[in-house]
């Protein structure tokens, strides 16, 4: 009855894929690290936000810690094709690290304990949309994923998210970093399928 008719509402946000194109569901939780696992403890650890004029906004793990806690349940996409459904995380949201950061950046390299990098938009790392976490699952971050501490950007495929975060560069222009250096995809959008440079 009413004026409802029914398959022309809210079907891709009630009945939409949950899996991009190209993905399969895994249950575990696999490791994917490029080299070792940087062991960094939680007192020797900093996370640096420098900006384009070269300003440096500095957190220790108590200061990090003390800042407000979010605890986001996300769909995680890696461009090996598996997804991990509803996995739950505790962290700090980037708008709350970036808040009081002055800056006409639009670019955003991630650098890791270890060495890695990887780059995206600074807008991506706005509007709820990115963590630094310290917690998955109600326990520590394990080393393997990325404890203490990883950047979290479940839009875009998982290797944006860099696991061991110490700092990151904002700057006026893009500057790839490991994979994308390696001809993956710049941006990285798991609905588009944007796995390699030119997808
Ligand atoms: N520092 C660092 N971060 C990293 C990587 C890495 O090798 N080093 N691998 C990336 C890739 S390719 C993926 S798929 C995810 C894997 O996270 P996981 O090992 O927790 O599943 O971490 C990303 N972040
Ligand atoms: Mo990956």
């Amino acid at each position: 009855m009413g004026i409802v008719s029914p398959g022309f509402q809210g079907r891709r946000r009630s009945a939409g894929p949950a899996l991009p194109p190209g993905q399969y569901l895994t249950e575990d939780f696999p490791v994917l690290s490029a080299g070792p696992t940087p062991r960094v403890r939680p007192d020797a650890w900093e996370l640096v936000v420098t900006t384009e004029t070269g300003a440096e906004h500095r957190w220790t793990w108590a200061e990090f810690t003390a800042l407000p806690q979010e605890t986001p349940t996300v769909d995680i996409h890696c461009v090996t094709r598996w997804s991990k459904l509803g996995t739950t995380w505790q962290g700090v949201s980037l708008d709350v690290l970036l808040d009081g950061v002055d800056t006409d950046a639009a670019y955003a390299l991630v650098h890791s304990y270890g060495g890695y990098t990887t780059n995206l938009p600074l807008a991506d790392l706005r509007g709820g949309r990115a963590w630094v976490v310290h917690g998955y699952d109600g326990r520590d971050l394990p080393a393997e994923h990325g404890g203490p501490a990883r950047l979290l950007v479940p839009h875009l495929y998982l290797w944006k998210s860099a696991k061991w975060v110490r700092g990151i560069r904002l700057g006026v222009t893009d500057t790839p970093g490991f994979w994308e250096t390696a001809g993956y995809h710049d941006y990285g959008d798991p609905w588009r399928e944007q796995r390699y440079a030119g997808d």
